[in-house]
């Protein structure tokens, strides 16, 4: 209270291509039609919206290779994040990213991690996006950008920015994973990667999850960012995404989980992505993340 609140810059990414999938490009609108730059306004911070990077056509392109969907566009668009979100934070402002689909967490990862000498990373998601070209079932880059974070993947992708790794294992978790793949599973066994799946989160209940996330991620680390994709919530809650998975995160649990967040007061940029709205009901989605977007910020009910 009384504390002094970081301006924050908002920035929107209609990217498709990582999803091979119209729909998730209108994500910010969305997101910006359920009054996000309102809600933010209203718990009292000086907010801007930069508007929404270019991001070429998914018609007007070739696949390229099979096991990577759009490299070079996706690329393209990522290194053009990456600036971005350098800029903002040069000027001391807090990035909050609009997607899209996930595959923009690697331009994103990319220009606010070379600010931290060890920046912590929660990922929200249904997904591991743990892929590389090697184990992808999809060839779709939204299945990758976490581990191209942590340096694997095809070396245009890792290299994003100029730099690779950008994040470390130890400072990473995982919340509300219940979808991996066999490579995922490998990956995370020997990276050692936390994951709490919806077992665990059944199991401790999302306030332990929490504390024992934030420890993680807050360990040695002098910056966190946060990586959320609403396909981590139940369907019943956030039925506009791409790839729903039955069995999610609750509207309460995600709350809580972003109120502790909130209240831990370490968080430094955020993303909110994959929102589909062309699956929708009636912008439900867009509406959840925002009400998400609140609680990141400190909205309380007393
Ligand atoms: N694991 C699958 C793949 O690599 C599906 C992951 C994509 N879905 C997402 N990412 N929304 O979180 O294709
Ligand atoms: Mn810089
Ligand atoms: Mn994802
Ligand atoms: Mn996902």
């Amino acid at each position: 209270m009384g504390k002094v609140k970081q301006p924050i810059s908002i920035v929107g990414v209609p990217m498709d291509l990582g999803a091979d999938r119209r729909g998730v490009d209108m994500g910010p609108s969305a997101i910006r039609y359920a009054l996000v730059q309102e809600k933010l306004a209203s718990l009292g911070y000086e907010v801007e919206d930069l508007g929404n990077l270019q991001v070429p056509t998914l018609e007007s392109y070739h696949e390229g290779q099979q096991q990577l969907k759009y490299l070079r566009e996706i690329c393209a668009v990522s290194e053009d994040l990456a600036r971005t979100l350098d800029k903002i934070v040069e000027r001391e402002r807090f990035p909050l990213v609009l997607g899209g689909d996930h595959s923009i967490a690697i331009g994103t990862i990319a220009g606010v991690a070379r600010h931290h000498q060890r920046m912590g990373l929660i990922w929200f998601d249904a997904h591991g996006d743990l892929n590389t070209e090697y184990t992808t079932p999809s060839g779709n880059i939204h299945g990758m950008p976490l581990a191209v974070g942590l340096g694997f993947g095809h070396s245009d992708l890792i290299n994003i920015g100029g730099y690779t790794p950008k994040i470390h294992a130890q400072n990473i978790v995982i919340i509300g994973a219940r979808q991996l793949d066999e490579g995922e599973r490998k990956l995370i066994r020997e990276q050692q990667i936390r994951v709490f799946t919806m077992h665990d989160i059944d199991r401790l209940g999302m306030a332990k999850v929490m504390d024992e996330a934030l420890q993680i991620v807050t360990d040695g680390t002098d910056g966190v960012h946060l990586s959320l994709d609403l396909d981590g919530l139940d369907p019943k809650d956030a039925p506009g995404v791409g790839t729903p998975v039955a069995g999610g995160i609750t509207y309460r649990e995600s709350h809580l989980a972003l109120e502790m967040l909130s209240e831990a007061n370490v968080l430094t940029s955020a993303e909110f992505v994959e929102v589909n709205p062309i699956l929708d009901d009636a912008n439900r989605t867009a509406k959840v993340a925002v009400a998400l977007i609140g609680s990141v910020f400190g909205e309380k009910v007393l």
